[in-house]
């Protein structure tokens, strides 16, 4: 059932109520109104340097060109720098309290939700806030670091690092992915914000939470290859719908 922002369903409102267990699954549209640019959708794809993001993003320009994969990170951050959580990070920060279990899964590497307020939030891509040794693994906060241009070295070994972000091609981080589909398989009422349901494996949860027979939302002004496997697809900007709940 589509249903236009304007109107939560009573079948919703009801469930909202009653969930036990609610997981979240959000993507770059969740962003899109704090003016973080999505990555899809729009009839566009992220370029820079007349790059599109998946070429930037694999995980063999580590291997090639560390230098380009920095600058293309800097330049994001640097974007992210002055951006702030919009009222859909806020109704999820909210939500965490109104249920006796709350799972927020996000694909996004901006880290806004944590300024939002959540915690716990299960980071399927890395954080863009994060560097990682590739000689010894530790991780920095790169705000801490003052890391502003070029490739930063390791505090620790004086290793490289790297973005702790999950490139095209690379393995999740350890235990996240099968942390969130446990709690998918679990979840009685789930909603699907802002993704265009195309990356795998973030993309099979909602399909777990919906074989475990969870009432499934989509929130997302268009549809995706998820919006046949939702209950209701509510069409409109999260920024928008979600304070509505
Ligand atoms: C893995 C971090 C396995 C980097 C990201 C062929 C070749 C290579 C790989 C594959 C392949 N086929 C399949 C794969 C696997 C690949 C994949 O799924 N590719 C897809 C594209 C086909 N997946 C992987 O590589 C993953 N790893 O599978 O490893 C493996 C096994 C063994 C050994 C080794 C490996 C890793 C995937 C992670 C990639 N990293 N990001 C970076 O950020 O640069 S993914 C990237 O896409 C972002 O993280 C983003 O979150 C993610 C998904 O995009 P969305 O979040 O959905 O954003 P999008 O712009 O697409 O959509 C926005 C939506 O919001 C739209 O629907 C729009 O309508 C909506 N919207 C807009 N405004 C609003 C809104 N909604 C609500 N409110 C609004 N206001
Ligand atoms: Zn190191």
């Amino acid at each position: 059932m589509q249903t236009k922002a304007s109107g939560i369903s009573s079948e919703l409102r009801s469930r909202f109520a009653s969930a036990r267990s609610v997981l979240v699954l959000t993507g770059a549209g969740v962003s899109a109104e704090s003016g973080v640019p999505t990555f899809r959708g729009g009839g566009h794809t992220t370029l820079w340097k007349g790059m599109p993001f998946n070429v930037l993003s694999l995980s063999r320009m580590i291997e090639s060109d560390l230098a380009a994969v920095w600058e293309w990170f800097n330049y994001r951050r640097g974007v992210l720098q002055t951006l702030k959580p919009n009222p859909a990070h806020q109704a999820i920060a909210n939500w965490r309290r109104r249920f006796e279990e709350f799972c927020l899964v996000t694909q996004n590497v901006d880290g806004l939700h944590h300024a939002a307020g959540s915690v716990d939030v299960i980071e399927l891509h890395g954080n863009v806030w994060r560097g990682r040794c590739l000689q010894c693994g530790s991780r920095y906060d790169l705000r801490a670091l003052g890391t502003r241009e070029g490739v930063p070295s390791c505090p620790e070994c004086g290793g490289s690092l790297r973005p702790d972000v999950v490139l095209f091609g690379e393995m999740l981080p350890l235990g996240a992915f099968e942390q969130a589909a446990a709690k998918a398989e679990n979840c009685d009422l789930c909603f699907v914000v802002g993704t265009s349901a195309l990356v795998y494996p973030a993309a099979s949860l909602p399909e777990i939470a919906s074989t475990s027979g969870a009432y499934m939302v989509e929130v997302n002004p268009e549809r995706t290859p998820l919006s046949d496997l939702c209950h209701e697809v509510l069409c409109g900007p999260a920024g928008e719908i979600l304070p509505l709940l």
